[in-house]
């Protein structure tokens, strides 16, 4: 069946839109003390990316996906066409237990620690099995009630685009209900494991089927690409080639699109005289000392013990840092109500006081561990002053925060300390790139960082920044919709490679 009809007028006054899907829309719907609901719109890296793109293609566009909080079902229908008319959102309700099982439970306790590398555990501390059909159960309602919502606002013509592992049936499930005609991309922000890693999964050939009816799909790194090729051929004997995987007679090509940032969001940001200001503090604030900062959400991926116990390793190994360097890690919590995290939680809060106490004096402490965000404003004038960057995720699809301090460095030239195992470690060659296991190549590497020339930090950052500058988001966002077209069209030819 074919979604809704085009609009009055034929389908030649229809300009065709992209419908945008992820699992939370770009804003959060509030409710407010007096009983109405109030929307807190969330400018993050995938919105600032798309609003460029289309506005380059002058494309109208439709987000699908959760709205967060609880909508009151007597008034969902109204928040609904409040959204879509005034903000172009459709909003997905998804009841707490649903959310429960399909985000806490299927999406981040199986496939998220899986895709980066982190087995199933057979059962929780409690007792309890890992993998729980109910789990599994819950993902397929929920993707079907994406393709609900994305079906209610799809014409012939739309492109949909897809976004991340929260979603991998919804490609399939759109496809069985519209025209082969239509354009449907996916676009997974995670790694792709290798197989040895993905064949553990126990829905494996369900998850690949899901993805596979999209016209393209996209992955940040040549490494995850050719990872999902390998998954294909060894899952479910299917034939590809570099450009492709060829599933029941639909061809699914696989791209390579690294995603970037909007560096003009961080000069503008930089430019302003309350951040200028605030830059000017901080410098005086640390006058006396070398700043090394870490950004990153509080995952397991992330690596922040390694990159506490690399900084207890440069103290110990190279005593003369000690009152001179300051670790400032922003270290924002993160889906708390899943085990690992919270274990993670008390962990890293231990490894913190002892180096504290271990280094500290009533003047100093070389750790400042900020357990909660921080505004946009002072992230920038933080990256601003300092003078390298440590990141040591363990896996990381890309890492925005590695693309962020670069542009924040113009002035400065900082280094950045860079885990290989980033995806964006395949494309910074301006970095000082390290295996986050070998602490003490870590601290070395810190050591380096801070000790080296300022021509050498001029050559290393100019590299960088040139990447940074070139590869954005928008062109990010650009490059996936213009395949897509191709794709879709060839597609439509019956050109199928
Ligand atoms: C996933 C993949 C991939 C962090 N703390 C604060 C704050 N942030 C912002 C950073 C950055 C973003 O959060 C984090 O982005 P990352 O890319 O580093 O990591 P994930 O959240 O894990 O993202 C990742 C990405 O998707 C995109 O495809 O690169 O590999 O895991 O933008 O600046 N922002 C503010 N305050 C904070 O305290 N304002």
């Amino acid at each position: 069946t074919e979604a809704a009809p085009g609009p009055p007028g034929g389908s030649d006054a229809y300009r065709p839109k992209l419908i945008v899907v992820s699992n939370r829309l770009p804003l959060t719907v509030k409710r407010t003390p007096a009983g109405g609901y109030e929307y807190i719109m969330s400018a993050g890296g995938l919105v600032t990316a798309l609003e460029s793109a289309l506005e380059q293609r002058n494309m109208p566009a439709v987000w699908v996906g959760w709205p967060g909080g609880n909508v009151a079902i007597a008034d969902q229908e109204r928040v609904r066409a409040q959204l879509l008319e005034e903000h172009t959102l459709m909003p997905v309700y998804l009841d707490e237990q649903l959310y429960e099982l399909y985000y806490n439970g299927f999406c981040n306790d199986v496939l998220w620690p899986l895709f980066h590398y982190v087995p199933l555990q057979v059962v929780t501390q409690d007792g309890e099995r890992k993998f729980d059909y109910k789990f599994w159960t819950a993902y397929m309602t929920a993707n079907h009630r994406f393709s609900e919502a994305v079906l209610s606002v799809y014409r012939p013509g739309d492109q949909v685009w897809v976004q991340d592992y929260h979603l991998m049936l919804l490609p399939s499930l759109l496809r069985k209900r519209l025209r082969r005609a239509a354009q449907i991309g996916f676009f997974l922000h995670t790694p792709f494991p290798s197989s040895e890693v993905y064949r553990i999964l126990p829905v494996r050939k369900e998850i690949l089927q899901g993805v596979l009816a999209a016209d393209l799909i996209g992955f940040h790194t040549f490494d995850y690409a050719r990872h999902f090729l390998s998954v294909c051929a060894r899952t479910l004997g299917l034939e590809s080639s570099p450009r492709g995987v060829d599933f029941q007679g639909h061809f699914a090509r696989v791209g390579i699109f690294p995603i970037g940032i909007d560096p003009q969001h961080f000069l503008r940001t930089l430019e302003q005289p309350s951040v200028r200001a605030r830059i000017d503090e901080l410098q005086e604030r640390f006058r006396n000392e070398r700043v090394l900062i870490g950004v990153d959400r509080l995952d397991y991926i992330k690596g922040v013990p390694h990159k506490l116990l690399a900084l207890e390793t440069l103290l110990t190994r190279y005593p003369e840092w000690k009152d001179k360097v300051v670790l400032i890690q922003i270290a924002v919590p993160s889906r708390t109500e899943v085990e690992d995290y919270r274990k993670l939680i008390s962990h890293t809060n231990e490894l913190v006081g002892r180096i504290n106490g271990q280094f500290g004096s009533v003047d100093y402490a070389p750790i400042m561990f900020i357990n909660q965000s921080i505004p946009f404003e002072e992230l920038c004038a933080l990256y601003s002053v300092a003078d390298a960057a440590v990141i040591t995720s363990v896996r990381d699809g890309m890492n925005l925060v590695s693309y962020e301090y670069v542009m924040c460095q113009r002035d400065k030239c900082g280094v950045l300390v860079l885990s290989e195992f980033a995806g964006s470690a395949q494309s910074l060659s301006g970095a000082l790139r390290v295996n986050p296991w070998n602490v003490e190549e870590l601290a070395a590497a810190i050591h380096e960082a801070l000790t080296m020339t300022d021509r050498e930090r001029q050559m290393k950052h100019w590299k960088l920044y040139r990447y940074v500058t070139t590869h954005t988001a928008s062109y990010w966002a650009s490059s996936f919709i213009a395949e897509l077209k191709q794709a879709g069209a060839l597609r439509g030819d019956g050109q199928q490679r």
